[in-house]
């Protein structure tokens, strides 16, 4: 009994809740699990897992549900972990610019956080108001600002993590500087759920950068971003550059009523940012640029709040696609090979789906490109994902023919996994499923999730 471990406040078994906590934003999966229990301190994630190690029960650990891959959906009856109480600030060391919270934190009050201090927690994405630090941890979350501060593993310092076999770790501690051997915390830090439930982080803070300028330029021709990309890093630090298609701009122009940024509608748009004190040298990249032909116009914003509406028109593009129910992938090549590759998946999907509108957009500065393939309003959900369901191999065949992701940055989750084989090879696989057989011998975390099932 679940009630032998947690207070009754602690645990939800009522219908809605079930719905709520049971699934994250993908939809299509079944979300069935049997409770969601509401731990509040790390002794009572080891208690948890020790409950459920002699109980058979399987543990589904869930943060701000905001995952794009069914990492966090339950659905055959497990108990889902929830850490939203699990959401303090615990300690601030200035002098190592280490923040130590539990996992539950939201990540934008982790933001909020450093500002107040001064400083700077720079992994931002649209989902950033409720995707939670432990969830961010556990899939290595990038979003927009990657090509200058990384991807989450870079700012994790530390971190206690109850394993499956009921151990409590206590990784790193905060050291810049540790040769002892295997790093348990990076390979939790992407391990989806599977390995341990983590109970505290210690992350890493940034001095607060410059104020930021944005600029979007008009892109008639899509091989030509790469070129604007190497002219502008040739002169300046880039926090920045993503690209949306003309057609994501105009999803995401009626959605959120934005104006156009730029005077005439552009093929593809590039949107950069960098620090204040570096326009000059923007500038010149700029022309340099529009004097190649690769770009024809472009916009800079002139305050923070015209910073923050021309970064709608990138944010807002995944929302407002939404009601579309896309067909949606997360894929990243080299940078240098985004162009081709870019081309392979456009002929493909044109000649076999001649039907289908493909919305590119993504941080293309990080080879990293969300396809999202739009629903024609006459074919069904089902009928249209299933036609997903199809072409999918096809596609992760492009992606392994240039040795690229099938999940750049959402995660492998139920989505992905029995295609894991496209990004990884056999041998990889079976030493994932022996690190698993180590952490969690009973197999009750995140079953299912991550790795191909074994009889597939
Ligand atoms: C983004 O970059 C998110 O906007 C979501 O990663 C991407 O919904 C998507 O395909
Ligand atoms: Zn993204």
């Amino acid at each position: 009994m679940l009630s032998e471990v947690l207070a009754p406040k602690q645990i939800k078994e009522d219908a809605e809740s079930l719905q709520i906590w049971g699934k994250d934003w993908t939809n299509g999966f079944v979300v069935a699990p049997s409770a969601i229990v509401f731990p509040e301190s790390i002794e009572q994630l080891k208690d948890l897992v020790a409950h459920a190690r002699s109980n058979h029960v399987k543990l589904v650990p869930s943060g701000g549900r905001t995952g794009l891959s069914g990492g966090a959906v339950a659905s055959q009856g497990e108990v889902v972990v929830s850490f939203d109480r699990m959401n303090q600030i615990l300690d601030f060391s200035a002098k190592d610019r280490i923040v130590t919270c539990q996992p539950g934190l939201i990540t934008a009050n982790l933001q909020a956080f450093a500002a107040e201090q001064g400083l700077f927690y720079p992994v931002d994405f649209a989902s950033s108001g409720s995707s939670q630090i432990g969830g961010n941890v556990a899939t290595n979350a990038g979003g927009i600002k990657v090509i200058r501060y990384g991807l989450t593993r870079d700012w994790v310092a530390g971190m206690k993590v109850v394993t499956g076999s009921g151990a409590l770790l206590d990784c790193n501690a905060g050291l810049i500087k540790n040769a002892t051997g295997y790093d348990f915390r990076h390979l939790m830090i992407g391990s989806e759920g599977t390995l341990g439930l983590i109970g505290e982080l210690d992350m890493y803070l940034a001095p607060q950068p410059q104020p930021q300028v944005v600029m979007v330029v008009g892109v008639p021709e899509v091989t030509d971003l790469l070129n604007i990309l190497n002219g502008f890093n040739d002169r300046l630090t880039l926090s920045a550059f993503e690209f949306f298609s003309d057609l994501a701009l105009q999803k995401v122009q009626a959605h959120r009523q934005l104006p156009a940024p730029l005077e005439n509608r552009v093929e593809n748009y590039a949107l950069l940012e960098f620090d204040e004190s570096d326009l000059p040298m923007a500038e010149e990249a700029f022309a340099y640029c529009m004097d190649q032909g690769w770009l024809v116009d472009g916009v800079v914003s002139q305050s923070q709040a015209q910073a923050a509406s021309l970064w709608q028109l990138r944010e807002g593009i995944s929302e407002s696609l939404a009601p579309h129910t896309p067909y949606k992938n997360d894929l990243s090549v080299r940078i240098s090979e985004v162009p081709a590759f870019l081309a392979d998946v456009d002929r493909y999907v044109q000649e076999g789906y001649p039907d289908f509108e493909v919305c590119w957009y993504g941080h293309i500065g990080d080879g990293n490109l969300h396809l999202n393939i739009l629903r024609p309003e006459s074919m069904s959900v089902d009928e249209f994902f299933h036609v997903g369901h199809t072409m999918s191999p096809k596609i992760f065949e492009l992606v392994q023919a240039r040795r690229g992701s099938i999940s750049a940055e959402h995660g492998v989750g139920l989505l992905k996994r029995d295609f894991l084989g496209y990004s990884r090879s056999d041998e990889e696989i079976a030493l994932m499923r022996g690190l698993k057989q180590v952490f969690d011998p009973d197999q009750i975390l995140n079953p299912d999730k991550l790795l191909p099932l074994a009889d597939a």
